[in-house]
């Protein structure tokens, strides 16, 4: 089915807006979210295009305007976002990778009903080297009775996730999100600086090609992660052998083996017994997205979108994708000893 011809478009905006009129009792609160999200990503795109000149640009721009200095990109992408997100009255807090404590909604402007937690930037130690970085997003209502956002109502179980998206800053900017109709993907068309519907419900492919991990921590693994690696492999059991890719920068991996089929696994290890990556701001979006395409994403015990939050900053080990390759992952663990929790 073709979306977009020269005449007639279909953007993200449209089809938010579209999405919904399906539910008449909407108060277009969380559409404004994806909006300003939107806005957002397309500043951070025009930034992130530009970071490879901003040695040489940079060094410019120090002789013409008064002693600027160039912010780092993490930090200009959580300033982006907080400052698309902190005025439009929909919001009563947020949290972020970047950012210690709860981020609360300025004074002066109202609060209200949602919370949003984000990773501004992820994957940023690979902006030095061109490789695709990402920013990924999700949404919960808030759950306490008072005007502003507490803890309690960022500590949520991923389940309760009323949105959650990525960006993607790669050869082309997409937006994926989920509102939980289904996974829907947007490609930036720079000539006319709007996302456009290219990938409407994704559904990821099952079994999956693609294995990512980053093997060099086997050492560090236990007996039942190594036997899981072997089995992806091809080497124990009766699987035939996934491909490995791994870029090392989750939302490019994610996003590849959510339209190529596969997993990615951070397990934990002896160094990092909880593993690397963060809860709210990137396994919940990510598992929520990969549920509503028909996918599956655990810590090796639970499912992700279960776990109940202690800390804001809390980690978990995760094995995100294609819902068979992830249920191998429950079925080895099963009865050998793992790490996950310790
Ligand atoms: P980065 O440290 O570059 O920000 O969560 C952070 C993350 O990247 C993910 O994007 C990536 O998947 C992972 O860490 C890579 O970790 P390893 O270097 O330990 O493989």
């Amino acid at each position: 089915m073709v979306y977009n011809t020269p005449t007639s478009v279909v953007t993200i905006d449209r089809f938010i807006i579209e999405q919904e009129r399906l539910h008449p009792e909407a108060t277009g609160e969380l559409s404004g979210i994806l909006y300003d999200m939107a806005l957002a990503a397309k500043i951070i795109a025009a930034k992130v295009r530009r970071a490879g000149l901003v040695d040489i640009i940079g060094a410019t721009e120090m002789a013409n305007v008064q002693g600027e200095i160039q912010q780092k990109l993490d930090v200009f992408a959580n300033e982006t976002i907080i400052k698309a997100m902190d005025h439009g009255g929909r919001l009563c807090a947020m949290a972020s990778e970047e950012e210690p404590d709860i981020i609360q909604i300025p004074e002066h402007f109202r609060c209200g009903k949602y919370v949003l937690c984000f990773d501004p930037l992820d994957g940023s130690s690979n902006i030095d080297v061109n490789v695709p970085v990402g920013t990924i997003f999700s949404v919960v209502r808030k759950i306490t009775r008072g005007k502003h956002g507490e803890m309690e109502d960022i500590l949520q179980p991923g389940r309760r996730q009323v949105a959650a998206g990525y960006v993607i800053y790669g050869s082309s900017t997409m937006l994926v999100y989920t509102t939980g109709q289904g996974v829907h993907g947007f490609t930036l068309d720079p000539t006319i600086g709007e996302f456009l519907l290219s990938h409407p419900d994704i559904r990821i492919p099952d079994p999956g090609r693609y294995l990512s991990v980053n093997d060099a921590y086997e050492q560090y693994w236990d007996e039942g992660t190594r036997s899981l690696m072997r089995r992806y492999r091809g080497l124990e059991g009766e699987r035939r052998a996934m491909s490995v890719r791994y870029v090392g920068s989750l939302v490019a991996d994610f996003h590849r083996n959510l339209l190529g089929g596969g997993v990615f696994a951070y397990p934990s290890n002896k160094k990092a017994p909880r593993g690397k990556l963060r809860l709210l701001y990137e396994a919940n979006p990510l598992a929520f997205i990969v549920e509503q395409a028909g996918g599956a994403a655990t810590d090796g015990k639970c499912r992700i979108l279960d776990i109940s939050p202690d800390e804001l900053h809390q980690r978990t080990p995760l094995f995100i994708g294609s819902k068979s390759d992830v249920d191998l992952v429950s079925q080895t663990l099963r009865g050998v000893s793992t790490l996950v929790g310790a």
